[in-house]
């Protein structure tokens, strides 16, 4: 029998593993043979799930966004047997939010006082408002600000000199008003919406259908693709090093191609292969980029790496004896006295790291995790918080408790897990977003193969998936997944138009 093409893929994250997925089951046939080298000792990439005392904690994605029909991540989810009653009915996929839905929820200030929901409200309106406004730009020649959050600024400067209000209470909405920025920056991954361009911003793609989780953990997603996926195909603890391609690395293939791709590990071992599908996340390229190609990646590609973004949103789990908030509360959220969109915010990073927090999410229901909150930080005070020991998150984190609070005898939480993105030498942070200076057609340039004069002689060599090469759903588990079949589907189609290549 003539031998099928040899893929190598880089990253057993969902991309990585949608892609063999794809090429060794399409149709029930096995179209190539695949490889899948893995630099850590585990599937999943930033799906992850940590279980402790029975609870369960996603340390990397949390939700599946727009659960209904034309997501895959909702579809492999529901075919697996994934998800709970609610998240499969049909109202639940009907759902219009525009991005996260927000329950009833609770704020606090720095000053110890609970804040009338009426005037939160009537600013997470505001800013709800002004963001969508600021998705409208796409395709347009001219912008009115290079970045979402100048553009936010501007018109929430015009929106304050028309408020009725005196001076303090000015004050008190807009330190409101800069708990959705902070919010926003662990939507978009980013420090700073200062960073994330607005022309491009409204090119993000949403779905309906109201956010859903998995009651037993998102790795139950990865666990069942691995099961319909032979044994052995991954091989864990092969950091990919330098990816030989062009023609720094020849060989006569049984296709008849003379065409070949190496790749060479930290340990030293080398793997050949007629393609490669790499699935490394955008932070790994953009640390290892001068090194990982043979020859160097063209100037645009490398341009591409380097100026789009990719920035940390971690995860705090706190887990305590008995609840302070309300049980059918949802969402904690802390206002700081003289925090402002308007003004810079706070400097010492040391002393002031947590006031980045953007709130704190509630568990439900308690029966499954307990009296649990999960608190989400994005940017440079998140990748500080990763340097901290437990002990001085816990310390710093209860005395913000017992302060809003106002109760100084509060209890510490009893358990605390948490993300550490930025740390992990395979991410480097959690996702990617458009960053100033950067756009649409960075992503797709991301997302071409080598060489770039691929035709229907010329094999691609080197393919790009992962989350940073979709356009429209970067960012997250399903853009993964479609970008590991596209890489797929791409080899597959290459073999249906070559009669002389064998498939
Ligand atoms: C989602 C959500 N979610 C929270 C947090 C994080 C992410 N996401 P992988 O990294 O998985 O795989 C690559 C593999 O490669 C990996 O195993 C490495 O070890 C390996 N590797 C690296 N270097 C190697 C080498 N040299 N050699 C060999 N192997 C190597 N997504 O849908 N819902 O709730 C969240 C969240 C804290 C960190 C998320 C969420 C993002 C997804 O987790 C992520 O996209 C995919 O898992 C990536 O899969 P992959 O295969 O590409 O890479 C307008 C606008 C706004 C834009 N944003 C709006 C959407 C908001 C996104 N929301 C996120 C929110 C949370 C909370």
């Amino acid at each position: 029998a003539p031998a099928r093409p040899r893929v190598l893929i880089v990253g057993a994250g969902i991309a990585g593993l949608g892609a063999a997925h794809r090429l060794l089951l399409q149709d029930s046939q096995r179209l190539a043979d695949v490889r899948v080298l893995e630099a850590s000792r585990r599937v999943g990439g930033r799906i992850r799930t940590a279980r402790l005392r029975n609870k369960v904690f996603e340390i990397g994605a949390h939700w599946i966004h727009g659960p209904s029909k034309e997501n895959p991540v909702f579809q492999l989810a529901s075919k697996f047997g994934l998800l709970d009653a609610d998240a499969l009915a049909e109202e639940n996929q009907q759902v219009e939010v525009g991005g996260h839905p927000l329950g009833p929820s609770v704020c606090y200030s720095s000053w110890g006082q609970q804040l009338s929901p009426g005037t939160v409200d009537s600013m997470g309106l505001l800013f709800s408002t002004l963001l969508e406004e600021s998705r409208q730009f796409v395709h347009k020649a001219k912008v009115p600000a290079p970045s979402v959050g100048e553009y936010l600024k501007k018109a929430i400067a015009q929106s304050v000199k028309e408020w009725p209000d005196d001076e303090e209470t000015k004050r008190l909405k807009l330190a409101i008003l800069n708990i959705f920025f902070k919010l926003e920056c662990c939507v978009s991954g980013t420090h700073s919406l200062d960073l994330v361009a607005l022309g491009p911003f409204g090119e993000y793609a949403m779905l309906p259908g109201l956010d859903c989780t998995f009651p037993d953990g998102y790795e139950g997603l990865i666990n069942c693709i691995m099961a319909s996926l032979p044994e052995g195909i991954v091989l864990f603890n092969k950091q990919v090093k330098t990816i030989y391609w062009g023609n720094s690395y020849l060989e006569q293939m049984p296709t008849g191609l003379s065409s070949g791709v190496q790749v060479e590990c930290e340990d030293g071992e080398t793997f050949a292969a007629d393609h490669v599908i790499l699935t490394l996340p955008l932070g790994f390229l953009k640390e290892h980029k001068d090194t990982l190609f043979c020859p160097p990646l063209p100037p645009h590609k490398m341009a591409a790496i380097s100026q789009l973004g990719f920035g940390t949103n971690n995860k705090i789990f706190l887990e305590f004896d008995q609840p302070f908030w309300e049980p059918d509360c949802q969402i904690l959220e802390i206002a700081w006295a003289n925090e402002s969109p308007l003004a810079e915010p706070p400097a010492d990073l040391e002393a002031t790291w947590f006031q980045k927090i953007a709130g704190f999410i509630v568990l439900h229901p308690p029966e499954r995790y307990g009296h649990m909150l999960c608190g989400f930080i994005a940017g440079k005070e998140s990748e500080f918080m990763e340097t901290l020991t437990d002990t001085e998150v816990l310390t710093a984190l209860t005395q913000v408790f017992r302060r809003v609070t106002g109760n100084p005898q509060l209890h510490p939480p009893k358990n605390m897990v948490r993300s550490k993105w930025h740390s992990d030498p395979y991410t480097r942070g959690s996702y990617s977003y458009v960053a100033v200076d950067s756009c649409g057609d960075d992503i797709d340039l991301l997302a071409q193969p080598l060489p770039e004069d691929v035709s229907d002689s010329k094999p691609p060599q080197v393919c790009f998936a992962g989350e940073a090469t979709h356009r429209t759903f970067y960012s997250t588990t399903h853009g993964a997944l479609l970008s590991g079949w596209r890489e797929a589907n791409r080899l597959i189609h290459f073999y249906k138009k070559v009669p002389h290549a064998v498939l």
